[in-house]
C-alpha cells in the first residue's frame, strides 16, 4: 500500500538529504515538535513542510549553522546533487538557508506527498502518532 506515494517522498528527499549510509536516525517526536509552530499537536500542510526541511538540515547540516553549504550537500562531482543545490539556493550565494529550502519545499509540493501518506484519518492535519506511524514504516530494514 502507498508505495508509490512512499517512493516519490523517497526521492524527493533523497535528492538532498539522506546520505546512503545514514547512521543516525530520524527522531521524528522531536521534530514533530519543532514543525508544529502554533503547538496544537497536529501539522498542517505548511507546518509539514517544515517537518520535512527539518529532516534535511538535521541530517545534513554538519556544522549546525542552520544554513547548508556546498559542502554540506555535494559530495564529490555528483552533478544530480549540484543541480539539486543550485535549485534550492534562490539567491545563488553558495548556501542554502531554512527559508530557501522551505520555499523549494513549498514549490515542488513535498509535504502534499507526506499527507497523503501519512495523514490516515484524511483530516488534512498529521497527528504525531500518524507521522511516527509513517516513519515507523519506512525504517524498515536498515541500510
Ligand atoms: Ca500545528
Ligand atoms: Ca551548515
Ligand atoms: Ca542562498
Amino acid at each position: 500500500m502507498n508505495t508509490n506515494h512512499f517512493q516519490l517522498i523517497a526521492l524527493a528527499v533523497v535528492a538532498l538529504a539522506i546520505p546512503a549510509c545514514q547512521t543516525t536516525s530520524p527522531n521524528p517526536p522531536n521534530r514533530f515538535d519543532q514543525a508544529d509552530v502554533n503547538r496544537d499537536k497536529s501539522l498542517t500542510l505548511d507546518e509539514t513542510n517544515n517537518l520535512l526541511v527539518g529532516e534535511i538540515f538535521a541530517a545534513r547540516d554538519a556544522n549546525k549553522d542552520k544554513q547548508l553549504s556546498r559542502a554540506e550537500v555535494v559530495e564529490g562531482n555528483n552533478a544530480k546533487e549540484a543541480k539539486s543545490f543550485s535549485e534550492r539556493d534562490a539567491n545563488g550565494d553558495g548556501n542554502i538557508t531554512m527559508e530557501e529550502a522551505l520555499a523549494y519545499g513549498r514549490k515542488k509540493g513535498l509535504a502534499k506527498q507526506l499527507m497523503r501518506d501519512a495523514d490516515t484519518d484524511k483530516n488534512g492535519q498529521l497527528s504525531s502518532a500518524e507521522v511516527e506511524a509513517y516513519y515507523g514504516k519506512r525504517e524498515g530494514p536498515a541500510r
